[in-house]
């Protein structure tokens, strides 16, 4: 025979329970918003799509990407630089060059988008510049952008955004040794109403007035900007719930 439990004690377990549970849902919900980053989709993100023999490079030519200015795709000499993935890497080679594509993605609100792409130089050139951007489009028109990039004359990475939502860009400690690549990251955190809601979200890979930059292996993903504030206080009036009982 099972001895009979004091109601103290039962409260005790009850009130246990509660807490365990409200914990548990807390955990849950942390994971959840963690496990629900999404991929968007970026066509020959490696640049290897299109085959170059070694040292040449195509003008104007990125399979899956449009080219203005003087862009295309290269397959570097091993002195001038190791791609990332495959034999090649895009080119930008002056300030007006931009390599882009539509992702075909409608900006959300409340989202992190982050972007990072390989990001660097041939060592036959002489300089380092470069700059990424995530931006939305109205069929042909610019709505809404975040950017970061680096100049040639310092290793600041500069971000900015049109609207006044937050940006970060973030590029290792300084400007890397040319003939490299390094990974830089973009982080766009739209508001509640960004002004390029439900545009088309666009990657562009950029160069700089008298300089060629080189990019890698582009990839982008977003997630939900997280609510800690509501599950705090989820738990916060669960104790205080509790707290209350037990006085
Ligand atoms: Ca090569
Ligand atoms: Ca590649």
């Amino acid at each position: 025979m099972k001895p009979k439990m004091k109601p103290k004690m039962k409260l005790k377990m009850k009130l246990k329970m509660k807490t365990q549970t409200i914990l548990s849902l807390g955990i849950t919900g942390a994971m959840f918003t963690g496990a629900s980053a999404a991929t968007i989709t970026i066509d020959n993100a490696g640049f290897d799509a299109t085959s170059v023999g070694d040292g040449l490079f195509t003008a104007g030519v990125v399979t899956d990407w449009s080219v203005a200015g003087g862009g295309g795709t290269v397959n570097p000499t091993a002195a001038n630089a190791t791609p990332t993935s495959g034999d090649n890497v895009a080119y930008a080679s002056d300030g007006s060059a931009v390599v882009s594509q539509s992702t075909g993605h409608a900006l959300l609100a409340d989202t992190i988008y982050t972007l990072t792409v390989n990001v660097g130089s041939q060592a036959a050139f002489d300089d380092l510049s470069w700059k990424i951007q995530l931006v939305t489009l109205d069929g042909v028109t610019l709505t809404d952008y975040a950017q970061a990039f680096l100049n040639d004359d310092g290793p600041a990475v500069t971000t900015g955004t049109q609207d006044g939502t937050t940006s970060a860009g973030h590029v290792y400690g300084g400007v890397p040794a040319l003939g490299t690549l390094t990974q830089a990251t973009l982080t766009w955190t739209t508001g509640a109403a960004p002004t390029g809601l439900g545009d088309d979200l666009t990657v562009r890979l950029i160069g700089a007035a008298g300089d060629q930059a080189i990019f890698d292996d582009v990839a982008l993903s977003y997630v939900p900007v997280p609510e800690p504030s509501s599950t705090a206080l989820l738990g916060l009036g669960g104790l205080a719930l509790i707290l209350r009982r037990r006085i």
